[in-house]
């Protein structure tokens, strides 16, 4: 396929990140190791938060995209489960496997623990089972170096790092899979547009109606659809490739998600809305077959991390073409 005119500009025209050299050199060696350990090595690259746009080269403001992290963390932890090694591309700072659950913003990590009487600190007891298994989970993955940690801010530096991540995994062909949960800009500043320095309220324009006042503009160029070029370039033959559709009108996700799988020719799109994305999605997969898969009721307000799972054991079962409630 010939390279999008746009896609190649978009590579030219934006720096490539101070990092990435860096990430190049930790993931040769990741993939080195375990195609070296064991031939049948599976890995899986998760992507998880949200991509920044920013307004000024010397970044003050920027526009962000909603993202916890909650989808890709979770999901990588259940990837490691089924014995894959998960590289993980993730915004910085945003929720890590295993950490999220003592990390998360309502979660201080401190209040899962005590001093006990004789003045040491432990885990508080009715923690100490959970945190049990977590850390055990953990220190497994941490030991067989199963999970590899590169962050990203920007939309470029997510594009950059995704390009060369996947072309970093093609001698794995089938065996590598692309889980994208991170939540992607559609919209960014070119760099020939981009202030340098923090833009000054002095600056900004009188808008176009009398009595609108001053007004900060700020034209948006789409970005480059990279997911056409990632199926047909970069990844590996062969692998599986998962991207997510995330919408806010539900008449819209099903045909948006159809539209998405229909273009990039990949295997799987998993459609979720914003107020329901942690009790429901759907699977969306060639041929129009649509398939939700649903949290029971009863479990929403315990569980965080059960639709994960239950995406997990319904990508297991393969998609069929009714339409399957895994509450049961
Ligand atoms: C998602 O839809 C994720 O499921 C969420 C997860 C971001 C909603 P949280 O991190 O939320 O658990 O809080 N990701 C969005 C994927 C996206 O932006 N897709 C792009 C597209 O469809 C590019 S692959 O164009």
């Amino acid at each position: 396929m010939i390279p999008d005119d746009s896609q190649s500009r978009y590579f030219t025209s934006n720096p490539t990140p101070k990092a990435l050299s860096k990430h190049e050199a930790l993931v040769r060696e990741f993939v080195d190791y375990h195609v070296s350990t064991n031939p049948n090595t599976r890995i899986a690259l998760v992507t998880s938060g949200g991509t920044t746009v920013p307004l000024e080269n010397q970044t003050v403001r920027f526009i962000d995209n909603f993202s916890a992290g909650t989808r890709g963390t979770t999901s990588a932890e259940y990837f490691l489960r089924e014995g894959y090694a998960v590289i993980f591309l993730h915004r910085q700072y945003s929720l890590l496997p295993y950490s999220r659950h003592f990390s998360h913003s309502t979660n201080c990590f401190l209040d899962f623990m005590d001093e006990s009487g004789d003045g040491e600190v432990v885990v508080r007891q009715e923690y100490q089972q959970k945190m049990r298994r977590v850390l055990e989970e953990y220190q497994y993955a941490k030991k067989n170096r199963l999970l590899l940690l590169l962050p990203f801010t920007t939309i470029t530096e997510y594009l950059f790092e995704l390009r060369s991540l996947a072309t970093l995994l093609q001698p794995l062909d089938s065996r590598a899979l692309f889980y994208l949960a991170a939540a992607v800009s559609d919209f960014f500043i070119p760099r020939e547009r981009m202030n340098e320095h923090k833009i000054q309220s002095s600056e900004v324009e009188n808008g176009k109606k009398s009595g609108d006042g001053k007004q900060l503009v700020v034209n948006l160029d789409p970005v480059p659809k990279f997911l056409t070029t990632l199926v047909s370039q970069w990844a590996p033959r062969g692998s599986m490739i998962v991207s997510f559709k995330l919408e806010t009108d539900p008449s819209l996700l099903v045909s948006k998600a159809e539209q998405a799988l229909e273009k990039y020719g990949h295997d799987l799109v998993i459609g979720n809305l914003l107020t329901t994305r942690k009790w429901e999605v759907v699977f969306v997969t060639k041929g129009g077959q649509e398939r939700w898969v649903r949290v029971p009721k009863a479990k929403r307000s315990r569980s965080v991390s059960g639709i994960e799972e239950l995406v997990g054991r319904a990508e297991k079962n393969k998609p069929s073409d009714e339409e399957v409630d895994l509450s049961g």
